[in-house]
């Protein structure tokens, strides 16, 4: 159904249109986060718009066990729940549940962990994950994977990728059953699979080949930005991106900062998501094209300039360093607002600078130009 057309390459570097039931995706493309189904810092729908969102990501796990998928499926869907007719892409819960849930424990069928919200038992394997993505009726649903600890021992990964595998053909199976029931929400639902191995580059390549042959539609390059060193995750893209079909979205799921963007695009990444620009944005960090700054910092408090000189976000359009330092001060909630509203909108303009960049075939001197503007940048 979705179909993946390759426009341009420059080395490996990808550009791409991803077209969905939900519309059509532009890559590369930075997804923006809204895990239980709402960008944190008060960002509406309305505003995504605004900031060049094209696509929006919701987690699994926190919409199951708060309001519940079921309730959502109910009320026509997470789209018309949310009030966003563009695409959605859930991650699968796996990864939520090893980053949240205490008392968990891996078996062949799946895990079982105790609820973040109440303590209640809980257990989600490949079946039901694909269940409440259904549920959800995202345009992209994630494969249950196991994501090990960057520095698990050889023998772990060995057996959590296998496990892994089976589990994948596990979710497509169950994909294909649910898309083809009657009341089901979206019967176009895609399905990416994900890449693991930790740092073991052939436990990568093996696992990168067995999983292309399973013809999904797109895949996801995970296990990365989980503590190990920038360098080790950029050599992981090189080793494992090229044994992923070109003719399909890839995605390299948590990254990152602006500079591992430019980075995995540069390795062939098509899809990123990150909490950076908004978990940043609310602590009062924000990202310009010369650098980070701090709106916190006392030298602010009479700086009228925007946050960032020619940015066209709904903050810099209209208000100053010194009101929004002045907001984030005084608590108020607007100040986050803004903080994020202009972080997104860093985030996705870039991107769209970097797709204009390999239009026209000037991404690495594109990339070079931000990479040193950031580190070097006055403001
Ligand atoms: N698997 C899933 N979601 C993820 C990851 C993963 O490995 C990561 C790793 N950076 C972020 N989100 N399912
Ligand atoms: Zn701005």
């Amino acid at each position: 159904m979705a179909k993946y057309d390759l426009l341009k390459t420059e080395g490996r570097a990808k550009r791409g249109v991803f077209h969905t039931v939900h519309g059509d995706i532009q890559t590369p493309v930075f997804m923006n986060v809204g895990t239980v189904g709402a960008i944190k810092g008060a960002v509406s729908t309305e505003d995504l718009k605004q900031i060049k969102c094209q696509v929006e990501l919701s987690n699994t796990y926190h919409l199951h066990v708060r309001t519940g998928d079921k309730t959502i499926k109910e009320l026509g869907g997470l789209h018309k729940f949310m009030v966003w007719d563009r695409p959605i892409l859930t991650d699968s819960g796996g990864f939520q549940v090893f980053s949240l849930s205490s008392l968990r424990k891996i078996k062949e069928e799946g895990v079982h962990f105790r609820s973040h919200i109440d303590g209640a038992k809980i257990f989600m394997g490949p079946e039901e994950s694909m269940q409440i993505q259904s549920n959800l009726g995202s345009t992209i649903a994630m494969a249950f994977d196991e994501c090990p600890p960057a520095l698990a021992e050889r023998k772990y990964v060995e057996d959590s990728v296998a496990r892994t595998t089976r589990w994948l053909k596990r979710c497509k199976t169950e994909m294909a059953r649910l898309n083809a029931l009657e009341d089901t929400v979206n019967p176009n639902q895609l399905l990416f699979g994900i890449n693991q191995g930790a740092v073991y580059d052939d436990i990568r390549i093996d696992h990168a080949k067995e999983i292309a042959e399973l013809d999904l539609d797109g895949y996801a390059v995970g296990g990365l930005a989980v503590g190990e060193s920038h360098e080790q995750m950029y050599h992981v893209l090189e080793e494992t991106v090229p044994y992923l079909p070109q003719n399909k979205p890839t995605y390299l799921m948590g990254v990152g900062t602006p500079a591992n963007i430019l980075e995995g695009v540069e390795r062939g990444i098509d899809f990123f998501d990150c909490v950076y620009p908004s978990r940043n944005g609310r602590h009062g960090h924000a990202y310009t094209r010369f650098g980070k700054l701090n709106l916190n910092n006392k030298k602010f408090e009479k700086d009228m300039r925007p946050i960032e000189e020619g940015c066209q976000c709904p903050a810099c359009r209209n208000y100053s360093r010194a009101y929004i330092r002045h907001l984030l001060k005084a608590g108020e909630m607007l100040g986050l607002r803004l903080m994020v509203l202009h972080n997104l909108y860093f985030y996705n303009n870039m991107m769209e600078e970097i797709r204009n960049a390999l239009d026209e075939g000037r991404f690495a001197q594109y990339k070079a130009s931000m990479l040193d503007s950031m580190e070097h940048g006055q403001d």
